[in-house]
């Protein structure tokens, strides 16, 4: 008889269920396995009988040992209600199963554990067939971090960098998928680039199968501080995660219901997916136990549900099959979350949310940080002040700078090396990585560098049509997995755009191919029709101000949602050495090109002037100069 091939289900048939009902998760796994006692030759069984060190403790490996014991548990939870139970690899990377040598047996335990978990599923799902249970692979934080060095004295360490974890994550999502899981749970995220790393192997994953497996992803935050241990707050967490077409966005472990519930109803008010909360069971009392009893919990988690914040419950650490079956109870009474409608703003992090609203004023990015913009940052980097340097990224961001942008091209610097240390030396200053990155290379290469450091969501500068589509494409689906936003420069095959009706049709060219084959948001891509300098002493540079400004106004009239930005210094380039002149011509240039719908600019923050405050003589005479003194084409502002 062949065997009947079952579909798997989809992120939109999920999706579906949850608009009827909440669904339920389980509870602990780790509190049931210790009630079985189990000891050293119980986790060994057999076929480790000889394996080097000690296996007690290695709770992910008894999917392969103790097979029996892990079903049992399953079905306790299936019993008590939960419709997706979560499978026993919350520990099963390679990077975490190296401290049982056992980095090698990642993709089988993944794999046996999706396997028995769906069995036991399916004979649920045969039962009661108008209650379909599902499995979650659980794939854990590890126990590294991406963006924080072990070590006090040597911040820009990292003991796993993230190409280590995207393939560690990739071998655990083939192993669940392959294993029969129905989606994957990323769960108790407590530094956002292990999470982001995981996306993108699942994104890959997804891509080569040619579906889109259902993930859900779980932070975790680590106490009152409403803070992620790696240092986001909430909204910070879920912008970083946005890109990933999430089945839901939820917050695990570390607290409560009861403390929990402030930041789930944070999650819930800006995340246009469904949200889970599957807390602890309390706070652990003295003896680092969870106490809390089955009703006081379903009553707490009664709260999410009474104030609409939820749409999957479950519990983490001290939960059991009554405490799920007190929960599963409490859910029949309540509808669940409404999905809000997903904003069309565009939105960056770095420690904190940057949403650009139609409120928020011209944004100003820093463009000191530029080995090629300042000759004292270059030096600082080539002297590897990397101390002093960062004091540069602090002054952008302490004089105005909602961004930094970072540029290493030097043909004397390891550019991709400087780049790099720069970042992870970045993620330990909180008052500077609380602003989103820039990312500014003209190569890839240090671009992809980049954009492994950073656990907000960034801004690659830039991309372009130069190297033509195909090449284009692949940098553009790069980008939307590692969860940036980017600049295009107005740039093809024939060269940089320098005159308004290429700058449009390249802009139009590029917004097409994004959002029409890339699939990426429109409120992510950022245009840069180019500013080069005016009153250089050629004629044709003359209106070169004009044509960015005309060209700003046609993209925000034409390309929905798409923003523009520019390097606003180098419009001044021609007179280096007087700064009171450029910035007169930078106060002007963003004067007219703000009223055009120029969103941000590279600036040198905290030097900006204000068009009011520029000397009436040389305002005229600035003005003469940025619009071409009324000779151009268009001045009709
Ligand atoms: N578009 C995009 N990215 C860019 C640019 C752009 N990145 C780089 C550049 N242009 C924007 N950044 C700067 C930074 C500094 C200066 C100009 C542009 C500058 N620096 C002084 C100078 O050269 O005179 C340096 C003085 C000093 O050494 O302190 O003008 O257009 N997407």
């Amino acid at each position: 008889m062949k065997t009947k091939e079952i579909n798997p289900v989809s992120t939109e048939q999920l999706k579906a269920i949850l608009k009827d009902r909440i669904l339920v998760l389980d509870g602990a796994m780790g509190t049931m396995i210790q009630r079985y006692k189990l000891e050293e030759e119980d986790f060994r069984g057999e076929r480790f009988k000889d394996h080097p060190g000690q296996l007690k403790g290695n709770n992910d490996l008894l999917s392969i040992t103790q097979p029996e014991i892990i079903k049992e548990i399953h079905r306790q939870y299936l019993e008590a209600g939960s419709d997706i139970i979560e499978t026993n690899t919350f520990n099963a990377t390679s990077i975490t199963m190296a401290d049982y040598q056992m980095e090698d047996m990642a993709y089988e335990i993944n794999f046996q554990a999706a396997k028995i978990a769906k069995e036991v599923a399916n004979e649920f799902t045969a039962l009661q067939p108008n209650k379909p249970r599902f499995v979650a692979g659980s794939m854990g934080p590890t126990n590294s971090s991406a963006s924080i060095s072990p070590d006090v004295n040597d911040p820009g360490y990292r003991v796993a960098r993230f190409d280590d974890f995207v393939e560690s994550y990739y071998t655990q999502a083939k192993g669940l998928i392959d294993g029969g899981a129905d989606m994957l749970l990323v769960e108790t995220v407590f530094d956002t680039l292990n999470c982001k790393a995981a996306v993108y192997a699942i994104e890959t994953l997804s891509q080569e199968m040619g579906r889109q497996i259902p993930l859900m992803v779980s932070g975790t935050i680590t106490d009152a501080s409403g803070r992620t241990l790696s240092g986001q707050v909430v909204e910070a967490f879920w912008i970083s995660v946005s890109h990933a077409n999430l089945l839901s966005v939820g917050l695990n472990c570390a607290l409560g219901a009861q403390q929990l519930f402030q930041y789930a109803k944070d999650l819930s008010r800006i995340a246009p997916v469904n949200v889970s909360a599957h807390p602890n069971a309390g706070l652990p009392n003295e003896f680092g136990e969870y106490d809390q009893s089955p009703a006081a919990m379903a009553n707490l988690i009664g709260k999410f549900m009474e104030n609409g914040l939820v749409n999957i419950v479950g519990g983490c650490c001290g939960s059991t099959p009554d405490h799920i079956k007190a929960i599963a109870e409490k859910v029949k009474g309540f509808s669940p979350r409404q999905v809000p409608e997903v904003l069309t703003l565009p939105n960056l992090s770095g420690l904190e949310p940057l949403v650009i609203t139609s409120e928020t004023n011209f944004v100003n990015v820093g463009e000191r940080t530029n080995v090629t913009g300042s000759r004292r940052f270059a030096r600082l980097i080539k002297e590897e002040k990397y101390e002093d340097a960062l004091s540069v990224a602090r002054q952008q961001v302490e004089g105005g700078a909602q961004i930094i942008d970072i540029n290493m091209d030097e043909g004397m610097l390891d550019s991709k090396a400087a780049m790099v240390k720069f970042l992870n030396l970045l993620a330990a200053e909180p008052d500077i990585s609380r602003v989103p990155v820039m990312i500014d290379s003209s190569k890839w290469e240090i671009i992809e560098a980049g954009l492994k450091c950073i656990q907000g969501k960034g801004v690659v500068n830039s991309i372009s049509l130069k190297e033509g589509e195909e090449i284009f494409k692949y940098q553009a689906n790069e980008i939307r997995k590692y969860g940036a936003s980017v600049i295009v420069m107005a740039f093809d095959e024939e060269g940089q755009a320098d005159t308004y009706e290429r700058k449009i049709a390249i802009c139009s060219r590029a917004y097409k191919i994004l959002t029409e084959e890339v699939g990426m948001k429109p409120w992510d891509i950022i245009f840069d029709p180019n500013i080069f300098a005016v009153a250089t002493g050629i004629d044709d540079h003359n209106n070169y101000a004009v044509d960015f400004i005309e060209a700003t106004r046609w993209i925000k009239d034409n390309l929905p949602h798409a923003l523009v930005s520019g390097g606003v210094s180098n419009v001044s380039f021609a007179f280096r050495g007087n700064d009171a002149v450029r910035e007169a011509i930078h106060a002007v240039f963003l004067y007219h090109a703000i009223r055009a719908g120029m969103d941000m600019g590279i600036v040198n923050a905290g030097m900006l002037q204000v068009y009011e405050d520029v000397p009436k003589e040389l305002l005229e005479r600035v003005e003469d100069v940025v619009l071409t003194a009324g000779k151009t084409r268009r001045k009709d502002w």
